[in-house]
């Protein structure tokens, strides 16, 4: 939920008018609408690229993940990791649009470590992969975008770790 319904549906409970702190965290988050869209707009034109050279950086990382016995070994299981990471991905520019982590932390943090450990995925290689995935994408940017976009690719490395 954005800022906005969220403003909305707390003050309507109450049957009351937007806070003036509400209406100032409203106004930042309409302020830096331009900003958000067009970093969203980065990521999903640029998706691919940033998933292929999240992965490359990955597997150099952490050949183990890739190697016989590893639990992205083979073809099938390689692209299932990359999937993985691209729903990352998608989910971090549904955060970004929203100025918010409920999307990602709803649809990508709850529950993920303990799934992970019942797959025998190697948890902290996933959070390796979206570290990749922040290098790629911040180098695609400018300053302050790159650190806005950071800032949610790090949200996802700590819900995971
Ligand atoms: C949008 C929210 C969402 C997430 C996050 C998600 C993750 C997710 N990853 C899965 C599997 C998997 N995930 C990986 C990923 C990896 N293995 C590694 O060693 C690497 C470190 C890593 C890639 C970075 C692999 C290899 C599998 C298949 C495991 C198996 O079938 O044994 C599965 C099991 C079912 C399936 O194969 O599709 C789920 C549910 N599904 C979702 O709907």
């Amino acid at each position: 939920m954005s800022i906005v319904t969220k403003s909305i549906v707390n003050a309507d409970a109450e049957a009351r008018y937007l806070s003036p702190g509400e209406l100032d965290r409203i106004k930042s988050f309409v302020t830096s609408g331009d900003r958000r869209v067009r970093i969203a707009q980065t990521l999903t034109d640029s998706r691919d690229r940033i998933v292929k050279q999240a992965g490359d950086q990955l597997f150099q990382q952490r050949p183990d993940v890739v190697s016989p016995g590893g639990n992205a070994y083979g073809e099938d299981m390689t692209a299932t990791c990359l999937r993985d990471l691209d729903y990352y991905l998608r989910l971090i520019t549904y955060g970004i649009v929203a100025g918010d982590v409920t999307p990602i932390e709803e649809i990508g943090i709850v529950g993920a470590r303990e799934m992970y450990k019942s797959l025998g995925t190697p948890v902290d290689a996933v959070a390796a992969g979206v570290r990749a995935m922040k290098n790629a994408a911040t180098s695609m940017m400018s300053g302050d975008d790159a650190s806005e976009a950071a800032s949610y690719f790090d949200y996802v490395i700590g819900g995971l770790l």
